[in-house]
């Protein structure tokens, strides 16, 4: 019986910005003291994390000058050799400083543009030193909060010439580096573009090198558009896209809470839980959330260990609920399995299949008993199972 005390094993992995968030929100300043990013891996490694992820700018601070920047470089490789904490994923900040106010690769200004690309090249040289080897793109400033501010093909084209120009240096330079994109409905922007699951999948088919490109969905965003994470992330993963993931909480539509993991939609976790373990998604477990502007950094700690916990306790529900006799028994009665069937048998044509008698009454009347189904799994979540 597991304890549900994570291993590196477990693979969990934390982004600086989520336990060294000082919780500074649209209402009020900061809550919590800066968090040195050498303290974060020493103390994440000491609660069983196996990775880390940064921006450029949770480990060098904009305008750091070139000096300082090797030195804060040099002090976060101790940190990560001293306790074995690898890095799993790096990122650009494209949208805290002012310049970013109307995006990075899509700005409508040519020269913040140029700026983006530049920044984000310089910080793939960062993330390829330090083995990082997925590069995720969040455009949370690339959007508008006004209709004709923004040239939507015009921008989608700047997107795509962003990505391109950085799958190409990637590539040059012989860097084993994949791109996540990640996509979110709104907040910081009134409107961003690629806002779901779906809309990031049809822009990676348009790109020169969509092999290279992938996506890093969050549990929040997709719920913030009311869509099933579960549900997205299984398309993501037979797409063959599911590079890497954002697990954290939220509550239906609303702002973006990014609640410790399990907290919020807890169904919907227990289901994204169930979509990774059985879909064969391999990579990292990675928690991007907010501990709340409440919490001390005792408070911090408590929320990071609980989102490891909360994902072991999920996968031990999971795998009970698989492994449940009545489960299969109630999966077929449910004709789940029937669904792996292809609906045209070998060497079937239309023609055949056309010339079929139907028992149409009879199929209407017969129910699907998927309510069992369901509650079988809402017991096991549930514990009384
Ligand atoms: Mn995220």
């Amino acid at each position: 019986m597991s304890d549900y005390t994570p291993t590196p094993a477990d693979r969990f992995s934390f982004g600086l910005w989520t336990v060294g968030w000082g919780a500074q929100d649209v209402f009020g300043s900061a809550t919590r003291p800066p968090l040195d990013p050498v303290e974060a891996v020493h103390k994440l490694a000491e609660l069983g994390a196996h990775g880390v992820n940064f921006h450029d700018e949770d480990v060098i601070p904009f305008g750091t000058s070139d000096g300082e920047r090797d030195k804060l470089i040099a002090r976060f490789k101790e940190a990560l050799s001293a306790t074995g904490v690898v890095v799993t994923t790096a990122t650009t900040n494209l949208f805290s400083h002012p310049i970013f106010k109307d995006g990075g690769f899509t700005a409508n200004d040519r020269a913040v543009r140029r700026f983006a690309i530049a920044k984000v090249a310089r910080n793939l040289d960062l993330a390829a030193e330090l083995g990082a080897p997925t590069y995720v793109m969040w455009g949370g400033r690339e959007g508008a909060e006004s209709g004709a501010s923004k040239d939507v093909a015009a921008a989608l084209d700047r997107y795509k010439e962003a990505v391109d120009v950085l799958c190409q240096y990637v590539r040059e330079q012989g860097y084993d580096i994949r791109f996540a994109l990640e996509p979110k409905p709104n907040e910081p922007r009134g409107d961003i573009l690629l806002p779901t699951i779906g809309h990031a999948l049809a822009f990676i088919s348009s790109l020169d090198e969509p092999d290279r490109v992938g996506l890093n969905p969050e549990i929040g965003h997709e719920e913030m558009a009311g869509l099933n994470f579960a549900h997205g992330i299984a398309q993501a993963m037979w797409h063959g896209k599911l590079y890497h993931i954002d697990l954290n909480g939220q509550h239906g539509p609303r702002f973006d809470q990014d609640l410790r993991f399990g907290a919020g939609n807890l169904r919907g976790a227990f289901w994204t839980v169930d979509a990774l373990e059985t879909g064969g998604y391999a990579g990292p477990r990675h928690f991007d959330y907010k501990p709340p502007r409440t919490e001390d950094i005792d408070g911090v700690w408590e929320t990071a260990k609980a989102c490891m916990r909360n994902y072991l306790i999920l996968k031990a529900k999971v795998d009970a609920f698989r492994a449940d006799p009545e489960v299969t028994e109630a999966l077929a009665l449910a004709r789940v399995p029937e669904l792996s069937e292809p609906t045209l048998a070998p060497g079937e044509t239309l023609a055949d299949l056309r010339a079929e008698s139907v028992d149409v009454e009879g199929l209407a009347r017969k129910g699907m008993a998927f309510e069992r189904l369901d509650q079988l799994a809402m017991e096991h979540l549930l514990g009384v199972r």
